[in-house]
C-alpha cells in the first residue's frame, strides 16, 4: 500500500515527505495505522549522524500511537482494529532477559531492530524502488509502518491517542526511571537535569513518588515556569554559578541528593549528577543518550564511597505488560499528559518540530497524520 512518511535520507538533512510503499506483514508481523507520534530527542540525536546504530534513508519515530489494520500469518495477540503503541522495547516473554524478570531489555528482535530491519532481516519500506529502513522497530513517522507483534501493546480504544503517544517514550521514561530503576522514596531529595521532556516526566514522577524536594536544572531558564508548575521546588541555571553545579547542589541540600537524573545526553553534565549525590547512598540514573565516541568518567572514590551509577531504557518498562495500565493512569488523571504537548502539527510540517526543539521552544510536538 501506499504510505505518506517522512523519510530520513541522509544524516543531518531535514526529513522529506514521500509516498512510500508498504509491503503487507509477513508471519509475526502487525501494520499498525500511525495516528499520532511525539518527536523525541532520540530522532533529532539519529537523524543528526550520531548514532552508532543510525542507517539512512531510514523512517525514523519511535513515540506512536496507532489502529492495527492487518496481521500477519501467526498473529495472536492483537487483531484489526485494536488500538496500540509501538514498542520500542519489545517484550517476548521468552528471552532470557524477558524470563530473568531483571530487566525490561528484551532481545528477541533487538538485533535486527539495530540494523534498521525487520526481524527476518529485510524491510517493508521502499521508496521508487529502493529499500528504506526501518527505526527502533517502530517506524512512527510515516502513515502505515510494520512491527512485529511483540512490539505492540494494546490500549485502552477509548484513549486519546494524540496524548498517549508520549507514553510510547518520553512520559513513560521519565516517570518508570522514578519507579522502577532509582525507586524513589517519599520525602528524598531528587535533582533533574535537563528540564525538557524526559525531565518533566522525571519530575511528574518524583511528584507521584512524593519526594520531599525536586531540584531542575536547565541552561534554558525558560523551561522553569513548567517545570515549577509540575513540582519542581528549585530551579537553577549552571550559568548564574561561578562553581560547578554539583557543588552548588551538595551545598544546599546539606551534603547532596538522594536521587539525580541526568535528561540530556551531555557526559559533563552526566559526572555532575553523579558528584551532586550524598556520599554513602546517593544513586544518579543516567537516561540521556550520548553520541557515538563519548565517554562518561568521575574518580572512583565517588563509587567507593556510596555513590551509584544506573542506567534507565524506557523507564525500565515491560511495554505490553505495563503500558496498557499506564493508559488508564492518564485517562484517569493520576498521569497528566496535556503539560507536555506544547504544539501540534500535521506531517508535513515535521521538520518544524525538529527546530522547535533545537530552538528550546517546545517540550513535545505532536504530529498528526
Ligand atoms: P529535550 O531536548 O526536550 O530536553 C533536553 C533539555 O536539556 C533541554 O531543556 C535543554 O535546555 C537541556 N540542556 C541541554 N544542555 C544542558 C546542560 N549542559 N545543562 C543543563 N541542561 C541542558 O530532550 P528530551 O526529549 O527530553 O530527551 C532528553 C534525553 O533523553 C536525550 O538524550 C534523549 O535521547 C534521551 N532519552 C532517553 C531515553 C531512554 O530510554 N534512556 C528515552 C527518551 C529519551
Ligand atoms: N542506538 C544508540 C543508543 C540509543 C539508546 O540508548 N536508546 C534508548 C532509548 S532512547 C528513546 O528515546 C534505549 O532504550 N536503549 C536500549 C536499547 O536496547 O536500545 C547507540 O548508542 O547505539
Ligand atoms: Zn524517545
Amino acid at each position: 500500500m501506499k504510505s505518506r512518511a517522512a523519510v530520513a535520507f541522509e544524516a543531518g538533512k531535514p526529513l522529506e515527505i514521500v509516498q512510500i510503499d508498504v509491503e503487507g506483514p509477513r508471519a509475526g508481523e502487525v501494520l499498525v495505522q500511525i495516528k499520532a507520534t511525539g518527536v523525541c530527542h532520540t530522532d533529532a540525536f539519529t537523524l543528526s549522524g550520531d548514532d552508532p546504530e543510525g542507517v539512512f534513508p531510514s523512517v525514523l519515530g519511535h513515540e506512536g500511537a496507532g489502529v492495527v489494520v492487518e496481521v500477519g500469518a501467526g498473529v495472536t495477540s492483537v487483531k484489526p482494529g485494536d488500538h496500540v503503541i509501538p514498542l520500542y522495547t519489545a517484550e517476548c516473554r521468552q528471552c532470557k532477559f524477558c524470563k530473568s524478570g531483571k530487566t525490561n531489555l528484551c532481545q528477541a528482535v533487538r538485533a535486527t531492530q539495530g540494523k534498521g530491519l525487520m526481524p527476518d532481516g529485510t524491510v517493508r519500506f521502499r521508496h521508487e524502488g529502493r529499500a528504506i529502513h526501518h527505526y527502533m522497530g517502530t517506524s512512527t513517522f510515516s502513515e502505515f509502518t510494520v512491527v512485529p507483534e511483540i512490539s505492540l501493546a494494546v490500549i485502552n480504544k477509548a484513549a486519546p491517542l494524540e496524548k498517549v503517544c508520549l507514553l510510547g517514550c518520553g512520559v513513560t521514561t521519565g516517570i518508570g526511571a522514578v519507579h522502577n530503576t532509582a525507586k524513589v522514596t517519599p520525602g528524598a531529595t531528587v535533582a533533574v537535569f535537563g528540564l525538557g521532556g524526559i525531565g518533566l516526566a522525571v519530575i511528574q514522577g518524583a511528584v507521584m513518588a512524593r519526594a520531599g524536594r525536586i531540584i531542575g536544572i536547565d541552561t534554558n531558564p525558560a523551561k522553569f515556569e513548567l517545570a515549577r508548575q509540575m513540582g519542581a521546588t528549585d530551579c537553577i541555571n549552571p550559568a548564574d554559578h561561578a562553581g560547578p553545579i554539583q557543588q552548588v547542589i551538595v551545598d544546599m541540600t546539606d551534603g547532596g541528593v538522594d536521587y539525580s537524573f541526568e535528561c540530556i545526553g551531555n557526559v559533563e553534565v552526566m559526572r555532575s549528577a553523579l558528584e551532586c549525590c550524598h556520599k554513602g547512598w546517593g544513586e544518579s540514573i543516567i537516561i540521556g543518550v550520548a553520541g557515538a565516541g563519548q565517554e562518561i568518567r568521575t574518580r572512583p572514590f565517588q563509587l567507593v564511597t556510596g555513590r551509584v551509577w544506573r542506567g534507565s531504557a524506557f523507564g525500565g518498562v515491560r511495554g505490553r505488560t505495563e503500558l496498557p495500565g499506564m493508559v488508564e493512569q492518564a485517562m484517569a488523571g493520576t498521569i497528566t499528559l496535556d503539560p507536555f504537548i506544547t504544539h501540534t502539527l500535521p506531517l508535513e510540517r515535521i521538520n518544524d518540530a525538529f527546530d522547535l526543539m533545537h530552538a528550546g521552544k517546545s517540550i513535545r510536538t505532536v504530529i498528526t497524520f
